[in-house]
């Protein structure tokens, strides 16, 4: 993380992060996704019907399991020093959602906190407890459903009253991200963010990656089923939850300099794993 990357982070509480996944792996992506959503759009629709899913938007289920992908952004090269500055060396993937939001308003809460029901922490003191990275893949118009923030809210206590913006699109007090393909958004979970509404005639597609550390419950979505394929390396074992053997939750380290055994077989560690039968629910406030 550059220091100008770190005081943007500590201080306005998220980053927009250009041209970080490189074009082919944006086209692989792009397509995956694409094929992975017109697979579930029928049942979504059916579940909708039956008043069983918001209508406002899906998540693609289990994404890590769609496409290799998807799992290849987990710890894309280019993010990765961003992820372990915000986080630290014992970060992990907490949990993902891969969601189609057609036209239509927001599904969002506005102005939330996604952890202000978390208790145990002082969230306005702890700046890197949990970040949310949102990839994108396609170029967004202004009015396609964007992320805004509220920058510098997330040092707010999580009682601070929600404000109330009537004219978003041009309130001093927030920003906007209209990203391209490739861009990264990083942010601190706690810093008071929204989707827009979406207005334009096209549908949004994002994803949505979750970070926390090693000692946070993860969800089954942050988990892919085939670990021997993809649980490859030191980076990727920890960051599904994958614990070393007699290495404690709270002592788990990802050495980036690599002086952490990078080539011990997977075999070797621990199989004891979080479990898949964990509620793969969001935690975005809707
Ligand atoms: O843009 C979205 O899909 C959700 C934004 C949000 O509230 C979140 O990621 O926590």
């Amino acid at each position: 993380m550059t220091i100008d990357q770190r005081l943007q982070y500590e201080n306005q509480g998220f980053l927009h992060l250009p041209g970080l996944i490189p074009p082919a792996l944006v086209e692989r992506v792009r397509r995956a996704f694409d094929a992975a959503a017109a697979h579930y759009y029928d049942e979504w629709k059916t579940l909708v019907a039956q008043g069983k899913a918001n209508p406002s938007f899906f998540d693609i289920p289990d994404i890590l399991d769609q496409d290799d992908a998807f799992v290849e952004l987990v710890d894309l090269p280019g993010l990765l020093p961003v992820l372990l500055g915000a986080v630290g060396a014992d970060i992990q993937l907490n949990h993902t959602h891969a969601r189609v939001f057609p036209p239509g308003k927001t599904f969002t809460a506005p102005w939330h906190s996604d952890l202000a029901e978390v208790i145990g922490i002082d969230l306005a003191h702890s700046l890197n407890f949990f970040v949310k990275v949102h990839f994108y893949f396609e170029d967004l118009l202004p009015n396609q459903g964007c992320l805004a923030f509220l920058p510098g809210t997330h040092r707010l206590p999580r009682d601070y009253p929600r404000p109330r913006i009537e004219d978003i699109e041009h309130s001093p007090a927030v920003v906007k991200i209209v990203p391209k393909a490739g861009d990264c958004v990083l942010f601190n979970t706690h810093c008071l963010h929204m989707a827009l509404d979406n207005t334009s005639p096209k549908t949004r597609k994002s994803l949505i990656y979750a970070y926390s550390h090693f000692w946070v419950k993860n969800y089954a979505n942050g988990v892919p089923r085939d670990l021997e394929k993809y649980a490859t390396n030191r980076l990727r074992r920890q960051m599904f939850g994958v614990e070393e053997e007699g290495v404690s939750y709270f002592d788990q380290r990802y050495d980036a300099e690599g002086k952490t055994g990078d080539d011990s077989p997977w075999h070797s560690a621990s199989r004891r794993l979080l479990s898949k039968i964990r509620r793969a629910t969001s935690i975005t406030r809707h």
